[in-house]
């Protein structure tokens, strides 16, 4: 099929479907029927439409800076969507029957380009433009003019990168009509297929000229990025209000600021290598060239850029979750200093791992091995973070609203994500699986997993901030339903492919791989079908929604966390609008120390802390034994229909020296239930303030099923392989539920026989 027409018509009826939401919100927002009449004027009435424009394009205002950041980062997402579901269309079938070898080639080129460089960072940008002064107390940007400039550098930048498919789609259309140079000059720009690393000699040898677009539309792009840190960094440092120093500065302006810090030192880079290619290519220097110069240096060069760019892209989405977390679950931030130290240290190691990238270049072992050790070393910040959240949730009342759901859905991903990235990191295992799909499934659950995925809570989040009324909050739960199993099963698919060793980056692929690739593929339409409602329900609302009466829409005051950006809410409301503030009638602390309703006293009171572990060890056994019972449940139907081997347990038992029998091995499966994981699991839980509950003990099991599935996997492959990991995962939250309402359940008949 003919892609440059295909992907213009998608993109189209894209536009099509947005303006028609437009139309139908406003139309639908208008005349009530209780008799209420709003006058409206045509949006393409002249005088709107230039003052509208003028509005747009001239501002300095940092949230109107903000909204065009975010939503130009959102058109550049559906168009590197629409590139992401035509290739998962191409691989629906083993042959490149759908669309040719170099058309997949050249989508993966511009999927991947166009949503690390136009969609993260410039949404991330955004939400920091409009957020960041609010939450530090300034009243705009350091530099509102400058701020304006980087933003506007974007849209030609994405222009000039992605100028391949509207010169493609010019050369179709014109090329009908007439012929000659014009369509000549058209047709010679095609989308390029050399991947998002531009990896040299293949970007320096390929003739099309576009590449030299692409690189210029990069560099431009960096400027952009660059001017954006530069005003962040100043902004933090000298427009802090009088409330905010740097022991109270909120934590997602600590992130942009690591992040903002890391784009100064890395962009300059990436824009020094690009330039250094553009040369090789047009002006005959040969920094990369096979005779002359070193190609493996393009690769040092982009990665030690590139490793820093996927913080960049990451540490903003940490931030959100370390800011939006505590508000679902009613506590304070766990920790909240080490998040800022694991930040800050990620944003120091990020640079000294970029070799990683690179153990397949055969270079010296001994070099490897370092990189190895820092590779392995950068995950203990991360899981520092993983851990805190985890311990925010602990005793929180999680709400059940769709930016909760999305915080528990992406650090569920992201744990898969960076534990699979953590195998990586070890040379050996890296060696295998470099270039397979396993490396696509452990990217994407962290760049699906959490970075789309905390921007769309924070979309719902500070939905009723930015417009004054509710989005339609059934619509959302169900999208993030979606979006969430969407990104489980395309993602987790790509790992079980990659387990498989199958190739990346080929349009062609064994039939015996068809039936998981067109489950991927059904999964990405999900994850579209999500990215549309999303869309519908922030247009959809901005007219419709349910107006707000009260700054306090998500009950921050009760636990003492209405923090800056909705006091100035607050204040706006009452201000422009005569609402009066509202006070709660009960307040619960969002932390304690209180060792009525927080930590007992070690030291203070050890006979308490003797009796309260003999208590946890007995409810701990007690609870571990149902866990583990029903744990046995799943399991055992997972062996009856062939996905999971009982020769596993025979393993387990002559690992420890016993005789390699199942029933041994079940034994002391059983035994482990019962003790270890159990009592480990009400010892934590004791020190941690608040009470066992079934979240706890959810996430718990979830976290140790990663060592299970590893000590009991028998080498399944495929479907065998999926069903596995699936049963692993239903058996231990069986496992957790039953273990925590246990002890919850024995806990109250004690209480009740006291
Ligand atoms: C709708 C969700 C998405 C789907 C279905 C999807 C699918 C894919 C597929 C099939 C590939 C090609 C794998 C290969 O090399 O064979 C790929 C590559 C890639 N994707 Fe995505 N993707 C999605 C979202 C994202 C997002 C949100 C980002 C970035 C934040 C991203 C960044 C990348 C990058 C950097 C590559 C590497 C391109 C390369 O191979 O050089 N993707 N994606
Ligand atoms: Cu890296």
């Amino acid at each position: 099929m003919n892609r440059a027409l295909v992907e213009f018509g998608a993109l189209c009826a894209l536009a099509v479907l947005l303006v028609g939401f437009v139309a139908v919100a406003r139309r639908a927002g208008g005349p009530r029927a209780d008799g209420g009449y709003r006058q409206r004027s045509s949006l393409l009435d002249p005088s709107v439409l230039r003052a509208g424009v003028v509005r747009w394009t001239t501002t300095t205002d940092h949230r109107d800076v903000g909204l065009l950041y975010i939503a130009f980062g959102t058109l550049a997402a559906l168009w590197g969507g629409v590139d992401a579901m035509m290739m998962r269309t191409e691989l629906l079938t083993p042959a490149a029957d759908v669309w040719s070898e170099a058309t997949y080639n050249a989508l993966f080129t511009t999927h991947g380009i166009t949503m690390l460089f136009f969609f993260v960072t410039p949404v991330f940008f955004g939400i920091g433009n409009y957020f960041l002064p609010l939450l530090i107390g300034a009243d705009d940007m350091a530099f509102p003019r400058v701020n304006a400039i980087g933003f506007w550098l974007l849209p030609p930048a994405l222009l000039i990168t992605r100028a391949g498919l509207p010169s493609q789609v010019a050369a179709q259309v014109l090329g009908a009509l007439v012929e000659g140079p014009l369509v000549d000059f058209f047709a010679a720009l095609e989308e390029p297929g050399i991947g998002w690393t531009l990896y040299t000699p293949l970007s320096t040898v390929t003739a099309n000229p576009q590449i030299d677009l692409v690189l210029l539309g990069l560099h431009l792009s960096g400027i952009a990025t660059t001017v954006g840190a530069i005003n962040f960094v100043v902004t933090v440092f000298y427009e802090r209000g009088p409330d905010t120093d740097w022991a109270t500065l909120d934590i997602f302006s600590w992130t942009m600021l690591t992040t903002s810090g890391i784009v100064l030192f890395a962009f300059p880079l990436l824009g020094s290598a690009l330039l250094m290619l553009l040369a090789d290519r047009n002006l005959g220097t040969t920094f990369f060239t096979v005779g002359g110069g070193d190609p493996i240096l393009w690769q040092h060069l982009f990665w030690f850029f590139g490793h820093p760019e996927v913080y960049i892209l990451f540490l903003p989405a940490t931030g959100l979750m370390s800011l939006i977390l505590p508000k679902m679950v009613g506590r304070a931030l766990f920790g909240f200093r080490y998040i800022v130290y694991s930040t800050l240290a990620i944003g120091v190691l990020s640079f000294g791992v970029w070799a990683h990238h690179m153990f397949t270049t055969s270079m010296n072992p001994r070099l490897s091995a370092s990189f190895m050790a820092v590779s392995v070393a950068i995950a203990v910040p991360s899981a520092i973070k993983v851990f805190n959240w985890i311990t925010t949730i602990w005793d929180g009342r999680l709400r059940m609203a769709a930016p909760g759901l999305l915080c528990i859905g992406s650090i569920g991903t992201f744990v898969v994500g960076g534990v699979t990235g953590v195998f990586l990191a070890a040379v050996p295992v890296d060696i295998f699986y470099h270039g397979t799909y396993y490396i696509v499934g452990h990217f994407h659950l962290i760049t699906v997993g959490i970075i789309p995925m905390m921007m769309i809570a924070a979309s719902y989040y500070w939905y009723p901030l930015i417009t004054r009324r509710w989005y339609d909050r059934r619509l959302a739960r169900f999208q993030v339903g979606l979006l969430v199993v969407g990104s489980v099963v395309t993602f987790g698919i790509l790992l079980a492919l990659g387990f498989q060793s199958l190739p990346r980056r080929y349009a062609n692929y064994p039939a015996a791989f068809a039936p998981l690739q067109q489950v991927a593929t059904v999964g990405s339409y999900v994850i579209g079908l999500s990215a549309i409602l999303w869309l519908y329900n922030m247009i959809w609302s901005y007219w419709n929604g349910d107006p707000i009466d009260d700054a306090d829409v998500w009950d921050l005051k009760e636990t003492g966390q209405f923090t800056a950006e909705w006091q100035w809410l607050e204040g706006r409301l009452e201000r422009e609008y005569n609402v009066t503030p509202t006070e709660p009638e009960s307040v619960r602390p969002a932390s304690t120390t209180d060792p009525e309703r927080g930590s007992p006293h070690v030291l203070a009171d050890p006979r308490g802390l003797v009796r309260s572990v003999l208590d946890d060890t007995l409810y701990g056994a007690i609870g571990g034994l149902l866990g583990t019972l029903a744990m046995s449940g799943v399991l055992f139907t997972a062996a009856f229909i062939g996905v999971f081997d009982v020769a596993a347990f025979a393993e387990l038992a002559g690992l420890v020296g016993l005789r390699e029998s199942a029933l041994a091995g079940y034994l002391l499966f059983i035994v482990g239930g019962v003790t270890t994981w159990a009592i480990l699991f009400r010892a934590i839980a004791e020190f941690l303030p608040g009470q066992v509950l079934v979240v706890s003990g959810l996430s718990y099991a979830t976290i140790m099923s990663t060592g299970f599935m590893i000590a009991f996997y028998t080498g399944q492959s495929g479907l065998e392989l999926v069903g596995y990991l699936g049963f692993v995962l239903v058996a231990h939250w069986l496992y957790g539920l039953g273990l925590a309402g246990t002890i919850r359940y024995a806990e109250y008949r004690r209480t009740v026989g006291e």
